[in-house]
């Protein structure tokens, strides 16, 4: 059995800080909104709190460009509000994780303006330069044919005027890679960790930490989308050459000086199983574990590389989610690795929208449905702003202006340059954006039922449109309701997954009725022998479920979501299968 760490026990909680709570009346959240809401947070079960990026920042990227590592956006607060933070967290026995974006700063980055002003900067080097490679009528092209991965369809390369030679910019021009082949550029991001831990952090989600080692020759990509002039470079930077000795680098000089300092390495582009396990092993990994896209890419139709094709809805099935789900239980279980477990974050659709159905009928049995996947899973839980309450994507009616992120307004444009006026496509890229834009997880959270959801003050206006459905599906309805809302439901499976981490988060893991093509179901179990069963049906029909034979007879209801509560336990089953209604799912113990 695993080594127990509390980094494995914990709740997370990711808060994406524009959208979370304003107390100052501008429309965007703030630190000292966190910190008001940490009472809400205690009850919920969560333990840890992971913000996303709070530095100062141009937000071409919403904070993930950022222009001074060691300060916070001012209309977010202070450093003196996240010490503050930091002390209330502390008075409840809970945790801060930084987010860490070091693969790339902000183009307004003084660092980068240095680098860009002259070619014998002494910044220079800290960024990736290269020469034109001209062609026949003497105009300048990017040396290879890297595309962005937030603009599709544009060059990773961009041009500067000032010095005639190109910068590398892998997710916008914006955000220019920093050339971590520099020992000068490694030694300030080593100095930006420990500036952090020594004010009280507990660890770090480390933005694409898998894309800072780049393949020094900067080969062509693979063609992977016919025709197109700029491809998916993933390949020759995702895992890269040196990637290993950095992180090891990291660890040892930093991370390894303080006290049980969590980290999780957000690893796109990459499942290969041994290569994971190099990173997140228990004795010779570099991080405790990483964030992996197999299960939120589920629906993504892939070329070659996972990822590179995200705005894309594809077909899905049971047994996709079953492997998808079953192969990193399998990593930690069986391979001494340790993973994240989740199915929402400030990139992704709304779970209940992207796995189940966010229809009024369904909705409150799917978001159920996933929390009662999530919190039996072997894993660190994260649990995105909203999440708790079965927050949903953007209705269909809101028009493209709506949509705010930089990926989702890259998209809308390159669709309309390459199609104008072709009414049909735009419907097919509006539907694309109502599944997978990184808007539906980015709209204010959802606190009450005043107009702007309690979000922000009346009167103001939100950065981002508020969710239509806000009166119905808020904070304050969820924690008084009389019948057990989503947010009770998790408040009581997270109870029970902590009660219990013998099970829930150290247990072993098997499959059961594993060929069910509408239930996906596994049990968990102990050293003792106590065993756990999860039934969850992901379809929107009646399912049947095979009652595994050694414990027919034996099985007790602790949970489900078409009931409630320790008064509500359903009788043991017998031999044979039971009926499942549609989004059901069941949790129960063999004695
Ligand atoms: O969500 C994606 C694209 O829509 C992913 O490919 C995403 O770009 C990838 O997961 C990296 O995400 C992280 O780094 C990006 C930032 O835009 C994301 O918000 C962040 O989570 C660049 O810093
Ligand atoms: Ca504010």
């Amino acid at each position: 059995q695993a080594v127990r760490k509390w980094w494995k026990e914990a709740v997370v909680y990711q808060i994406y800080p524009a959208s979370f709570n304003d107390t100052n009346g501008d429309g965007r959240g703030d630190v000292k909104g966190i910190t008001a809401k940490l009472d809400y947070l205690k009850a919920l079960g969560v333990d840890v709190l992971w913000v996303s990026p709070i530095y100062d920042s141009p937000q071409a990227d919403m904070g993930y460009d950022i222009s001074n590592y060691r300060d916070i956006y001012p209309p977010y607060g202070t450093l003196d509000d996240v010490d503050r933070l930091i002390q209330e967290l502390r008075k409840r026995d809970m945790k801060l994780v930084m987010d860490l974006v070091v693969n790339h700063t902000s183009e307004q980055h003084p660092w980068f303006v240095e680098s860009r002003s002259s070619l014998s900067s002494p910044k220079r080097h800290w960024y990736i330069w290269k020469k034109p490679v001209y062609d026949a009528d003497g105009k300048p092209h990017p040396p290879n044919n890297w595309g962005q991965i937030l603009g599709e369809g544009r060059p990773a390369w961009v041009f500067d005027g000032a010095t005639q030679e190109y910068y590398l910019a892998v997710f916008t021009p914006q955000q220019p890679d920093l050339n971590w082949e520099n020992p000068a550029v490694r030694a300030e991001v080593h100095d930006i960790l420990r500036f952090w831990l020594d004010r009280g952090v507990s660890g770090f989600r480390m933005d694409v930490i898998n894309l800072i080692s780049k393949d020094q020759a900067f080969p062509h990509g693979d063609v992977l989308i016919p025709g197109a002039r700029y491809q998916p470079g993933t390949k020759h930077f995702a895992n890269g050459p040196r990637l290993h000795e950095f992180l090891q680098a990291l660890k040892m000089e930093v991370l390894d000086c303080y006290d049980g300092v969590m980290t999780v390495g957000e690893m796109p582009f990459v499942l290969d199983e041994e290569e994971i396990l190099k990173i997140v092993h228990h004795e010779q990994g570099f991080l405790n574990m990483i964030f992996n896209f197999e299960l939120v890419e589920i629906d993504a139709q892939r070329g070659d590389v996972p990822g590179d094709f995200r705005m894309s809805v594809g077909p899905w099935s049971v047994a996709d989610l079953r492997r998808a789900v079953t192969r990193w239980q399998r990593l930690m279980i069986d391979n001494g690795g340790w993973n994240s477990v989740y199915c929402e974050n400030h990139d992704q659709p709304r779970s209940v929208s992207h796995f189940c159905d966010d229809s009024d009928e369904h909705r409150e049995y799917g978001s159920k449905l996933l929390c009662l996947m999530e919190a039996t899973l072997c894993g660190t839980l994260f649990v995105y702003q909203g999440e708790e309450l079965g927050m949903r994507n953007v209705p269909p009616e809101w028009g493209a202006e709506e949509y705010k992120d930089i990926e989702s307004v890259n998209y809308w444009n390159k669709i309309n340059e390459m199609y104008p006026g072709n009414e049909a496509k735009l419907l097919q890229a509006k539907k694309v954006m109502r599944a997978k834009a990184r808007d539906n997880s980015r709209t204010p959270m959802q606190w009450d039922a005043s107009p702007n959801a309690g979000f922000c003050p009346v009167g103001v206006q939100p950065w981002m449109r508020v969710n239509d459905d806000f009166e119905t599906f808020n904070a304050a309805v969820q924690t008084t309701a009389g019948s057990p809302s989503i947010y009770h439901f998790w408040q009581e499976i997270l109870a029970l997954r902590k009660k219990h981490p013998e099970v829930f988060v150290y247990g072993g893991y098997e499959l059961v009725d594993e060929h069910n093509a509408d239930v996906f179901s596994y049990v968990r179990t102990a050293e003792s022998g106590e065993r756990w069963l999860t039934v969850l049906n992901f379809t929107g029909k009646n399912a049947k479920w095979a009652v595994p034979e050694e414990v027919a007879g034996k099985l007790r209801w602790a949970a489900g979501n078409y009931f409630s509560g320790e008064h509500d336990v359903l009788p043991g089953v017998g031999l044979g299968s039971i009926k499942l209604r549609p989004w059901e799912g069941l949790l129960g113990w063999a004695i």
